[in-house]
């Protein structure tokens, strides 16, 4: 696999990015063209199909602006995220194949926002000619943890220590030889802190148990810091790799990315970057691949992976040349990977959280600009348009400098407030 790295300096880099309404009858204007759900920017131009209309197809319609590609959203609601912005939208089901198949017989490649289209689906649509990136193969390890933990440890792989689990004796068992707290998590369907319990003792694990979900246990690992790794790669075996970024997180959910790790070790660096390389190439993943890591005295293990645009890489619009969304584009339409270095020293995102209106705060976010702007004119603000139920995150903002600590303070400053209507986090 040829591969460009963003600590690469300016110079040349390695692998093939080196080359460089209408209603009632009116009569219209000559040069008017009626639209519809069908436009497209050049009938020669391929189509992107994304399932999941998120903020994740959010960006990524954004980011399909500028290559004159087509890009088509499969939404749950026509209020989705996507779904309010995108001009192509279909509103389905993704449980349902007839829905899949439908919405692909319009789109070129058929990629996601999130990892829950059922397996079989996948193997379906593949199996009528459709093109799927990344494939079914490749997804299923970031659709299951189990399999992602038993082939990540054939591959040689670091990973906190696990076990399949289903009863109270298994944990038990699992207990003896780590220790509590024991990390309970649901094989399928997690996400953002979602589907992970922390367990303490045998009581709060008999309750996960009782969700009646399959679960697997970890150790608890007493990890330094969080860090992620987000590459990409085409089936031209082409390879791209973001530098490495520490994420904050509380209570499971990403709160900021410092893009790059500040003060990690060239030598840890280039081993995340290489192992990320190495995973996208022996998953066989097409397009984005982030892997989540714990940075440990005893050295760097794997946490999760993830297989499409991720919160981890939101800096990377501003922060890099290429971002990950347009970087995810490339890679599901085999083009050549576009440069992944920094646009700055230190770039800086904060996560933007739903909050119940506090007093004094109006009830639109809106309502906040005008503090968060005149405050900081070096503040980039991405909102959904999403509901700002508590805890759902609905927007983030980024800063790129040089100095981590003013622009943690800025990033962490703004971002609150636009959620919360105050200045610091609670
Ligand atoms: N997402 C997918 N996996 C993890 C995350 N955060 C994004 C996708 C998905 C959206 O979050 O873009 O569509 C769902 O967000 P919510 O707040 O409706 O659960």
């Amino acid at each position: 696999m040829t591969f460009v790295t963003g600590r690469n300096r300016p110079g040349p880099v390695t692998g093939r990015a080196e080359a460089g309404q209408g209603c009632g009858v009116r009569v219209l204007p000559r040069r008017l063209r009626r639209v519809s759900d069908q436009r497209q920017a050049s009938p020669l131009a391929p189509v992107v199909g994304m399932v999941g209309g998120g903020q994740l197809a959010r960006m990524t319609y954004q980011a399909s602006i500028p290559l004159g590609i087509g890009f088509r959203v499969l939404a749950d609601r026509p209020d989705d995220s996507a779904a309010l912005v995108c001009p192509a939208v279909t509103v389905g089901d993704y449980h349902r194949l007839d829905d899949l198949l439908s919405f692909a017989a319009g789109c070129d490649v058929l990629t996601f926002d999130h990892e829950h289209v059922p397996g079989e689906h996948l193997a379906a649509l593949a199996g009528t000619g459709v093109t799927v990136a990344p494939g079914g193969a490749a997804l299923r390890y970031a659709q299951d943890k189990l399999a992602m933990r038993d082939t990540l440890t054939r591959l040689g792989v670091p990973c906190p220590r696990y076990a399949p689990v289903a009863s109270p004796e298994d944990v038990a068992a699992f207990a003896a030889q780590v220790g509590w707290p024991v990390v309970l998590k649901a094989v399928r369907g997690g996400y953002d802190g979602r589907g992970v319990w922390v367990c303490d003792g045998p009581g709060q694990a008999a309750e996960v148990l009782g969700y009646g979900v399959p679960l697997l246990a970890e150790e608890h690992v007493p990890f330094v810091r969080e860090l992620a790794a987000l590459v990409a790669r085409s089936p031209h075996r082409q390879g791209a790799a973001y530098p490495v970024v520490e994420t904050v997180q509380r209570e499971g959910v990403c709160r900021e990315v410092l893009a790059p790790a500040p003060g990690l070790a060239a030598v840890l660096a280039e081993d995340a970057e290489r192992l990320a390389l190495e995973l996208a190439d022996a998953l066989g993943v097409t397009g984005l691949l982030a892997v989540e890591l714990f940075e440990t005295p005893r050295g760097l293990l794997v946490n999760e992976l993830a297989m499409r645009p991720h919160n981890s890489g939101h800096w990377t619009i501003e922060g890099a040349t290429t971002s990950q969304f347009e970087q995810h584009l490339r890679a599901v339409l085999d083009l050549p990977l576009g440069a992944p270095q920094l646009a700055a020293p230190q770039v800086v995102m904060a996560n933007v959280f739903g909050a119940p209106d506090l007093a004094g705060a109006g009830p639109d976010v809106y309502d906040r600009y005008i503090h968060v702007m005149a405050g900081d004119p070096g503040v980039k603000v991405h909102m959904y348009g999403k509901a700002p139920r508590p805890g759902r995150k609905i927007g983030h903002v980024t800063v790129a400098g040089s100095d981590v600590v003013a622009l943690r303070d800025r990033a962490t400053r703004a971002a609150s407030y636009l959620g919360t209507g105050k200045e610091l986090f609670e």
